[in-house]
């Protein structure tokens, strides 16, 4: 089976309850669209167990690639130091929850930093895949139909900061599935639930809102949900 979930935002209490209800077998997949760090506590600590998992993909959000920015640049030994126009810059970054990361992440030792750092350098922008006889495209986010329906001219920006027409099918031969864009703001009705329509399927539930994680079987179209201690299925039938 093939699930997808997005923008864990360092809920790892969710992320841990959601992944002890999965029980990935080996020849399971999972992906994380992104922004797995910043504003909670725990967007570290998702890395170091996703660092220990064989069968789990993390594309890039636009919080990684902040995070990378700044973290190579500012946190590493031998980076710019106490830089004021470093800190100015990413400003953005640090007060949209970037913070919690850049102290979880200078607890750690030398090796966990690197170790940390490459996870974020090698990070896909974007999937192609298929699962249950249907073809997905997996991105944190994308931009409008009139850029993505010409993918070679898209640009990383489409991909990290773009925002979608959910009211538009993208293309007819394929799911855009994408985070970023909390399920809320698509439709009101949804919030804490994954959004489908027009060829979209939206998984940000607003984790780090008070909503639950959620995630989707692409194999099943069968949506999990977490909080801190429970977890919740919805099946098949409500496709
Ligand atoms: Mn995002």
């Amino acid at each position: 089976m093939v699930y997808a979930m997005s923008d864990i935002h360092g809920c790892y209490e969710k992320y841990m309850t959601l992944m002890e209800g999965l029980e990935l077998k080996d020849d399971d997949m999972l992906y994380i669209l992104g922004d797995i760090v910043d504003r909670g506590d725990g967007g570290i600590q998702v890395i170091m167990d996703v660092l220990k998992r064989k069968n789990v993909c993390c594309l890039r959000g636009n919080h990684e690639h902040d995070a990378l920015m700044f973290l190579a640049e500012y946190a590493m030994p031998g980076g710019s130091g106490e830089s004021d126009s470093l800190f100015a810059e990413f400003e953005p970054w640090l007060t949209d929850g970037g913070i919690s990361t850049y102290n979880a992440f200078l607890a750690l030792d030398d090796r966990d930093k690197r170790r940390v750092l490459y996870f974020l350098r090698q990070m896909p922008i974007h999937k192609e895949m298929t699962a249950g006889g249907k073809v997905f495209h997996l991105s944190h986010t994308i931009a409008s139909k009139s850029r993505m329906i010409h993918p070679e001219k898209c640009k990383l920006h489409d991909y990290l900061w773009g925002e979608p027409d959910y009211e538009d099918v993208y293309f007819k031969d394929r799911i855009m599935v994408t985070g970023h864009t909390p399920t809320a703001f698509i439709d009101e009705a949804y919030r804490g639930r994954i959004w489908k329509g027009n060829n979209h399927i939206a998984l940000d539930c607003g984790a780090v809102f008070g909503n639950p994680l959620g995630c989707i079987c692409l194999d099943t179209m069968e949506e999990i949900y977490a909080d801190e201690k429970n977890i919740m299925r919805i099946g098949m039938k409500d496709r």
